[in-house]
């Protein structure tokens, strides 16, 4: 089967073709000859995951899914949330992303957080949502040269290492984003 992946993020795509295996053949915006950046400005993940879908689906006339993510902190209320990309400001990196963070949550003692991924699709011209998430908590520094993003200072739930040190396949079978794939695969299974 083959699927449209509307996102310029790599990482995800490499992800995301890890979990799917070989029965799916996944396009990324680079194969449909789409170069530009999505603009993603809504205040949810939700709404920011269909408007990159809803981008490809009326400019390329193609059926297609999207995620957007976000790292939910309980000490800030959800922070950073649907700014997780952007949080230390344009131009900033991942590595800048994660000191912001760490530097607020200076002395604070609850570290719990949770990765929150909403993946749409939209599949024969109609809209669907899938939710993943996995629980864990922050470390007080960066640990770990895999994965990406802030994956180096969060350790999921029942593990003792961050995503940024236990094994690609390790986070690919327990990650937000396994979480979702898996309600997408189920839902094409049941509806293609
Ligand atoms: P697209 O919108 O093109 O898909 P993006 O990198 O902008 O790619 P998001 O808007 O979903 O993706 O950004 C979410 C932020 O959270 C971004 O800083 C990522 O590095 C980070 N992030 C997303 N998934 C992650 C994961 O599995 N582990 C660690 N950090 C992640």
């Amino acid at each position: 089967m083959n699927l449209v992946f509307a996102s310029s993020n790599l990482h995800k795509l490499r992800e995301i073709a890890d979990i799917l295996g070989p029965g799916f053949t996944l396009l990324s915006l680079k194969d449909i000859g789409c170069k530009e950046d999505i603009p993603e400005p809504w205040p949810t993940l939700e709404d920011n995951a269909l408007a990159k879908a809803r981008y490809v689906n009326v400019r390329y006339g193609l059926d297609c899914f999207a995620d957007d993510t976000g790292l939910e902190v309980e000490a800030l209320d959800g922070k950073p949330g649907v700014m997780s990309a952007r949080y230390a400001g344009p131009g900033k990196n991942s590595r800048d992303n994660m000191l912001k963070l760490l530097e607020e949550l200076k002395g604070e003692t609850n570290r719990r957080a949770r990765f929150r991924a909403v993946i749409a699709l939209i599949h024969y011209g109609q809209e669907f949502l899938f939710e993943g998430i996995v629980n864990g908590h922050l470390t007080h520094q960066p640990s770990g040269e895999g994965g990406f993003g802030y994956d180096p200072i969060f350790i999921p739930e029942g593990y003792d290492q961050t995503f940024g040190a236990l094994s690609p396949g390790i986070k690919n079978s327990i990650s937000h984003r396994y979480r979702a794939i898996e309600k997408l695969v189920q839902f094409l299974k049941k509806n293609s």
